[in-house]
């Protein structure tokens, strides 16, 4: 017979902490919101350690490279979507980790051969002012000269004229060498009174530029996560189908974390792909894997070696799969068994393996709870695709700013890995997710700086200064129908424009 759940499975939205007792000593400043990303062993230090406890969804629409630096900055780790090809993945892997904190490599490079109409057409393209002039036209070719806009003046120029006869030539440039620190890079830049500094190789090889204007926010970023080598951290996605082929690329590219990207990870092909990278790299290279949403999943692929595990099945916002497939579990339940879980393992074996909520965040506070019932980090898809940085378009509908944000397993993505039972077939035969927009939501640096804010004196209200504090300390209560409305604003008119408990 059937097993039968006793509690039903219940979201976020059904609950609510309970203030403790917060001292003199509660106070956001001193709230650290550091997590272990990897496992690691009792009176270990985890080999990867986050500043805030976010990471962006393995999804087309919110994490490629320019979403992992942002998201770096702040303190957390995107997962590079591995819905593309092992080139193309491992091409982004290797971009993020090129741009070491306050050194961009170059995106706008031209030939000495090019014209000015080839300079307009690329500053309007990028809408970067600084132009790298290549041998090649390359961003790593010899530097030959540099371009922008008081070398030329449009108005008065003839747009045929070619690059070499007004760019500012190499020998007149002030350049820094490769290796030089960043803090040496910005005293050249003030003594010189420059915009940008390009730092060149032995061989006259342009490597990166240094901006005065990223100097001075890699100053504003005192949570950014750096390497060793001073490259921000970042991860990607694989499946468990051609990872003997993709996980090579992306070690290679500089991938500092794997994650299995699947909708069902209690299934054998996870374990056989965790067992790949064991044999093949023993643990040098950290993959987390999932999504479960109970103690067995947990446990099956701890013992598969899992170094982290994410939680989640039909919660995520675009996410179709309990409609279309009747599996699936209340995120906050499931998150509930599996901390229990961790815990209890903990406990067995002395190994502590992080887990991660996946799906379902709609307000900030789901995040706070989140972490009270156990989550070591979030995992959030609906939230970064409104920001900036996530790789897609900025459309105005109906008056209104919107970003797209579609599903790993909708007919646009095509992500038919993800939602692989193995087999012989290949390829998607329903559809598990939408394609949607969301409302336009600016930086993700502002809107994460909020969150985070919350977070905080959400903590302080419950007495906890860390994260582990307050999953040992919160108190936390179902609500009941009518005490949700009780919540938000009631029995008074808002006034237009003032309030909104959506999407924050
Ligand atoms: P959300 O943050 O609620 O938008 O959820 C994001 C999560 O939804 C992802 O991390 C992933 O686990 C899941 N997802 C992605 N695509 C789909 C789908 O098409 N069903 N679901």
């Amino acid at each position: 017979m059937a097993f039968y759940f006793k509690e039903p499975s219940r979201t976020f939205s059904e609950y609510l902490l309970v203030p403790g007792y917060s001292s003199t000593e509660s106070t956001p400043e001193n709230v650290t919101l550091k997590t272990p990303l990897v496992k690691f062993k009792k009176g270990e230090e985890s080999a990867i350690t986050m500043n805030i406890p976010m990471v962006s969804a393995i999804m087309q629409s919110v994490s490629g490279d320019e979403m992992a630096v942002a998201l770096a900055k702040e303190g957390g780790i995107s997962f590079i979507y591995g819905s593309q090809t092992i080139e193309e993945e491992a091409a982004m892997v290797a971009k993020v980790k090129a741009t070491k904190a306050g050194f961009v490599p170059s995106d706008s490079n031209l030939k000495p051969t090019d014209t000015l109409a080839d300079v307009i057409a690329l500053k309007k393209k990028n809408g970067h002012g600084t132009i790298a002039i290549t041998e090649d036209g390359t961003a790593e070719g010899k530097m030959v000269g540099v371009v922008t806009s008081r070398d030329y003046r449009v108005s008065r120029m003839d747009k045929t004229t070619k690059i070499e006869s007004f760019m500012t030539p190499f020998a007149k440039l002030i350049t820094g060498k490769d290796g030089i620190s960043l803090s040496e890079a910005n005293d050249i830049i003030w003594d010189n009174k420059l915009n940008a500094l390009p730092i060149i190789d032995d061989n006259q090889r342009l490597k990166y530029f240094v901006f005065r204007k990223d100097y001075d926010s890699h100053k504003e970023n005192p949570n950014e996560l750096l390497d060793s080598d001073k490259s921000y951290v970042v991860g990607a996605g694989i499946n468990t189908r051609d990872y003997a082929e993709r996980v090579p690329a992306l070690v290679k590219a500089g991938a500092d974390v794997l994650c299995i990207d699947s909708s069902e990870g209690f299934s054998e092909w996870q374990r056989l792909t965790l067992k790949w990278i064991q044999e093949n790299y023993g643990d040098t290279v950290k993959c987390g894997a999932g999504n479960v949403v109970d103690r067995e999943g947990f446990r099956f692929l701890a013992e598969a070696g899992a170094d982290f595990i994410k939680v989640g099945i039909g919660g995520g916002s675009i996410c179709i799969t309990r409609e279309q497939k009747g599996i699936g579990r209340g995120q906050a339940t499931a998150l509930q068994e599996v901390a229990r879980a961790r815990d209890e393992y903990y406990a067995e074996t002395g190994v502590y393996v992080p887990i991660c909520s996946d799906g379902g965040i709609v307000h900030d506070y789901h995040m706070t709870l989140a972490l009270a019932m156990g989550s070591d980090f979030i995992m959030l898809g609906r939230y970064f695709s409104r920001f900036d940085e996530s790789p897609t378009k900025k459309i105005n509908v109906n008056g209104q700013y919107m970003k797209e944000y579609w599903g790993e397993g909708s007919a646009r993505a095509r992500n038919w890995q993800r939602y692989d039972t193995g087999g012989e077939e290949e390829g998607l035969s329903f559809v598990e997710g939408v394609d949607s927009y969301v409302p336009y939501a600016g930086s993700l640096k502002d809107n994460v700086s909020l969150t985070l804010s919350k977070i905080k004196h959400t903590m302080c209200n419950c007495g906890a200064l860390t994260i582990p504090e307050l999953q040992e300390k919160a108190k936390i209560t179902l609500v009941s129908a009518t005490s949700l409305v009780e919540g938000g604003a009631h029995d008074v008119v808002v006034k237009e424009g003032n309030y909104t408990n959506k999407n924050d």
